[in-house]
């Protein structure tokens, strides 16, 4: 095993027996939900796919390791730390090496998923191509991990603070099967639709399972999301996320945000603008994405790889 991971006393007991098991990201607790809400959310999630019948491991970088399931105590220390780092691809060696505090992106949390040997991961939404990319390059390293790490991404689609087609045509480029739940619509986060469908409607564990490990036993690489609308009643008025969106568009682009910051500071005046509405959306759909994983991580476990 690689001795850059560390495995929680829960996750190691269900390696030990077989069980399934679904990764969570952190980046979510330091860098997309204010306190004490993010802890609580993190702790709810995790209990969701306990009763579902899965195990979670939710993922962070601590004192110069990779911590694969968190205790409750470092739940509050990731959820509380001014300093946590937001890190992606690129910061992993650094944070680990300069025994950093690091919370996982999406990119982040599928290498070290595919480092533990979970093949689920639940998270809210995943980075994509920004709007502007043509001139700023802003394109999100999850796209690029899509594209070669092989864990399946549960998610509720991306903002619409990004650009929703060019993101799923990146997708396509790289061959990443995107899957929806329950609809043909690929849905955008804060509202079920995007306007855009999902390539593949896959209802059931069973069949998304099926799927999945197909595509695995082909020797086909890379990962597939599983794009999973926010639960009806709690989704956002379109024209509402719009309107704020856009505002929050034009403050990051008149303060010159740049890299790294950007996706922190658009999400973060987006709940700011929505008099934190948007919060309550945003703990809704991670928990039903909670269930779903669970519920694939179940499926998959039993189609032996
Ligand atoms: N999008 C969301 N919520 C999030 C993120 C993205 O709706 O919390 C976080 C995830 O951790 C994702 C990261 O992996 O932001 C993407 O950041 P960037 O755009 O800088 O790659
Ligand atoms: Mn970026």
């Amino acid at each position: 095993m690689h001795s850059f991971l560390l495995f929680s006393p829960e996750v190691v007991a269900a390696r030990n027996a077989g069980r399934p098991i679904v990764a969570l990201e952190s980046t979510i607790i330091s860098h997309g939900m204010p306190y004490p809400q993010n802890v609580e959310t993190a702790r709810k999630v995790e209990q969701i796919i306990r009763d579902a019948g899965a195990v979670p491991a939710t993922i962070a970088i601590m004192d110069g390791k990779i911590c694969i399931g968190l205790s409750d105590a470092q739940l509050e220390t990731l959820g509380t730390a001014p300093d946590a780092i937001k890190v992606s691809r690129r910061d992993l060696a650094y944070v680990l090496s300069q025994r950093l505090l690091g919370a996982t992106t999406v990119a982040a949390t599928m290498i070290c998923a595919q480092l533990a040997g979970i093949e689920v991961f639940v998270t809210g939404g995943i980075g994509g191509v920004h709007r502007g990319a043509e001139t700023s390059f802003d394109i999100s390293a999850d796209l690029q991990e899509l594209a070669h790490t092989s864990v399946a991404v549960v998610c509720a689609g991306v903002k619409s603070i990004l650009d929703i087609g060019l993101t799923l045509e990146y997708l396509e480029t790289h061959g990443v099967p995107v899957v929806s739940v329950g609809q043909p619509g690929f849905p955008a986060f804060f509202t079920r639709e995007s306007g855009f469908d999902a390539d593949f409607r896959i209802d059931g564990a069973e069949q998304q399972a099926s799927f999945i490990r197909t595509k695995w036993q082909l020797g086909l690489k890379g990962g597939v999301v599983v794009s999973n609308p926010v639960p009806q009643g709690f989704a956002m008025p379109k024209e509402e996320i719009d309107r704020i969106t856009e505002q929050a568009l034009r403050e990051a682009g008149e303060q010159g945000v740049t890299g790294k910051k950007v996706t922190p500071f658009l999400l973060a005046r987006i709940k700011e603008l929505t008099g934190g509405r948007s919060l309550a959306t945003n703990i809704a759909l991670v928990e039903h994405n909670a269930l779903v994983g669970a519920r694939l991580a179940v499926a998959l476990n039993a189609h032996a790889a």
